[in-house]
């Protein structure tokens, strides 16, 4: 019994390696004075756990470009050169990391630049309109950024309006060819909410390479709708992948056949919805062991509580089975990540309710099976 598990956990370990490997990196470099809000601006989108880091590593050796690592999303940083100031060493040392990442793949290059200014700040330089121009040059799509821009029923303050025409003035390579409003932290004292993530987010997804959609759908916790959609990619990938690979029909003792698909479905979601590997694996044990009553079967297990299943020809799964049998386990799971995610099946202590877990894994599986013939809901295996 012991055996099955560790085969279980292996199994899932390697595929949530290479899902983590093909998921990637979306890396972005980050611009804008000491103070503007970048942190703040990077851990609303992005999540408390990236600032928490904050330590990285030079880009290359001696570099005063960082890479922080977090996950799916790489930050590319300055740090000792100031913007404004040290523009030309900046630029300079940009150059170089962008020509040396061209041989690399696209996880290892870096995709979109956001220039942050702080929205009350009263002027715009044409310093700052070069450095744009020559981030555009090197070939990096620009975001401008404007921080902390109150705003009143629908109005953004007047400086700061005036500050954004100042630059769509002056015609930059930006996206949009305008500055993007954002407030990222609520200020309760001002009885400022925040807003304007999403926005900024949208227009990262436009700028950002296809390549690295799923990486930034991945790290970013502002649209959940973003990686439920990826999530259903997924599934359906894996749906017609199962419906292939039992095209011919497998018999049922063959139905091992479907386990790295499945598996492999399983650890791209958690991934989407960033649980980690410990949790993931044991997640994925209890809910898959524990919804065969069987106990320890796992996917055969499961197997049997699908209508139709084993009765076919002689105990031969085919598409049919193979395809209800896979949507409905991808669909069990995703709500599992998503409620984990959420942190709604979690203890005080961070702990997860197992019970909770497998049940509603259960449900969502049984829901999401074929109904039209409930008497064989439990065939039996042959
Ligand atoms: N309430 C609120 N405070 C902000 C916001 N942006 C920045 N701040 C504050 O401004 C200070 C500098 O922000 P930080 O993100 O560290 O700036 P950075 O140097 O550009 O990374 C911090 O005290 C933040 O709490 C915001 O959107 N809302
Ligand atoms: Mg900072």
């Amino acid at each position: 019994m012991a055996r099955t598990d560790d085969w279980f956990n292996e199994s899932f370990r390697d595929e949530y390696d290479q899902q983590n490997a093909a998921l990637g990196r979306f890396n972005l470099a980050l611009f804008g004075k000491t103070g503007v809000g970048k942190s703040t601006l990077i851990n609303a989108i992005f999540g408390e756990e990236v600032a928490r880091t904050g330590i990285g590593e030079p880009v290359t050796q001696g570099s005063h470009l960082y890479l922080d690592r977090v996950g799916h999303l790489g930050i590319v940083d300055t740090r000792g050169l100031e913007i404004g100031t040290h523009d030309r060493e900046i630029l300079r040392e940009l150059d170089k990391v962008i020509k040396d990442s061209r041989k690399l793949p696209l996880s290892e290059q870096i995709h979109v630049a956001w220039y942050c200014v702080r929205g009350m700040d009263r002027r715009f330089e044409e310093s700052e309109a070069e450095f744009i121009r020559r981030l555009d040059e090197l070939g990096l799509p620009v975001i401008v950024v404007f921080t902390q821009v109150p705003r009143r029923n629908g109005h953004y303050h007047p400086d700061t309006v005036a500050l954004a025409e100042q630059v769509v003035a002056k015609r930059l390579p930006i996206e949009s060819g305008r500055p993007y409003m954002t407030f990222a932290k609520a200020d309760d004292f001002a009885g400022q909410e925040s807003y304007g993530l999403q926005d900024v987010l949208d227009a990262t997804f436009r700028c950002a390479p296809e390549g690295v959609h799923g990486a930034l759908t991945a790290a970013q916790e502002i649209d959940l709708s973003r990686k439920n959609a990826e999530a259903q990619k997924v599934i359906g990938v894996a749906v017609a992948s199962a419906g292939g690979a039992a095209a011919v029909p497998i018999p049922f003792s063959d139905a091992t056949l479907l386990v790295p698909i499945q598996l492999g479905m399983m650890a791209k979601v958690a991934h989407l919805y960033k649980i980690k590997f410990d949790r993931a694996a044991l997640m994925a044990v209890v809910t898959t062991t524990a919804a065969t009553q069987a106990g320890r079967a796992t996917f055969t297990g499961l197997l049997k509580m699908v209508p139709g299943a084993g009765t076919i020809v002689g105990g031969a799964i085919g598409a049919g089975v193979a395809t209800s049998f896979t949507y409905a386990m991808g669909q069990a799971w995703l709500r599992v990540c998503q409620q984990v995610h959420a942190g709604r099946l979690a203890g005080i202590d961070g702990a997860l309710d197992n019970e909770q877990l497998r049940d509603m894994f259960v449900a969502e599986f049984r829901k999401r099976l074929p109904h039209k013939d409930k008497s064989k809901a439990t065939v039996r295996a042959p």
